[in-house]
């Protein structure tokens, strides 16, 4: 199956839609992979953050419950994925900057305006990208800080590590959410070589990172977070199949390519 859209029902009467792009392959599924799928309870290779380090995360409610990361990238704008935005109306959302716990504390704000991008296709992940207007501007503190944005030109190349960062579940079968910001480091992964390991799906538009043995990576709710090096949002957590998969980086939007979309939309 190409496009798995989980819905779950967390403690009715609040309704999550868990991020959407997994590639299930069956014949992943093998004894040798278990170990990635469960690997001790942790995410993939992380460790809990201070919201310090990360003063650009932000966290995507949905009726007031975390659903996706997104960035600051100023003091009334973010970006996140439009997976996590499709059919979702302003109303429903809220971003919640300057707090690692995602149940307390930092600054929240209603959204005004969602902006998706136009050519968004849910099946191949192209274009998964949305700017999130905030309806007042959060307040700049050592908690809350925009992260800057990538030159049109700007690529990375091997032996770059990214951050990447999130509210995002454990390990791919985990049913509960960690309260705490947690963060994990990736490699770029050579685009061909991602682009062959998922069979021609990766576009210049998209990024890999990840181990080649798997092991660290961003899972669902991380989706619409940031990959950040050298203090640019390089990426989106955008999709992979499962999470920390060997042999099956994670895929993020390439946010460089979208520089001058992200100019003509905000005029940033
Ligand atoms: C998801 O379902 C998802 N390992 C996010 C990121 C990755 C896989 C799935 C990358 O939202």
């Amino acid at each position: 199956m190409l496009d798995i859209r989980t819905v779950k029902i967390i403690g009715a009467p609040v309704l999550i839609f868990e991020s959407a792009y997994s590639i299930e392959e069956n014949h992943l599924s093998t004894p040798e992979n278990e170990g990635y799928k469960r690997p001790d309870g942790r995410i993939v290779g992380g460790t809990e953050a201070s919201i310090i380090d990360f003063p650009y995360q932000l966290s995507l409610r949905y009726y007031g419950v975390h659903s996706c990361g997104a960035a600051l990238i100023s003091l009334s704008w973010a970006l996140s994925a439009a997976h996590c935005t499709v059919d979702r109306p302003p109303k429903s959302l809220s971003l919640q900057a300057g707090s690692e716990n995602r149940l307390f504390g930092g600054q929240i704000r209603s959204v005004s305006q969602i902006i998706e991008h136009e050519d968004y296709h849910h099946l191949t992940a192209s274009n998964d990208i949305a700017i999130i207007k905030s309806d007042s501007p959060f307040v700049l503190s050592l908690t809350v800080r925009p992260v800057s944005l990538p030159l049109p030109s700007d690529s990375w190349s091997y032996g770059t590590y990214f951050a990447v960062s999130g509210w995002g579940i454990l390990h791919r079968d985990a049913s509960n959410v960690p309260v705490r910001l947690r963060q994990t480091v990736v490699p770029i992964v050579d685009q061909e070589t991602c682009n062959t390991a998922y069979r021609g799906r990766i576009s210049q538009s998209m990024l890999c990172a990840g181990y080649w043995e798997g092991g660290r990576d961003a899972c669902q709710m991380d989706s619409g977070g940031p990959l950040v090096a050298e203090g640019k949002l390089v990426g989106i957590v955008s999709w992979g199949n499962r999470c920390a998969l060997p042999g099956f980086p994670g895929v993020y939007t390439r946010v460089a390519f979208y520089r001058t979309w992200i100019a003509s939309a905000t005029g940033l």
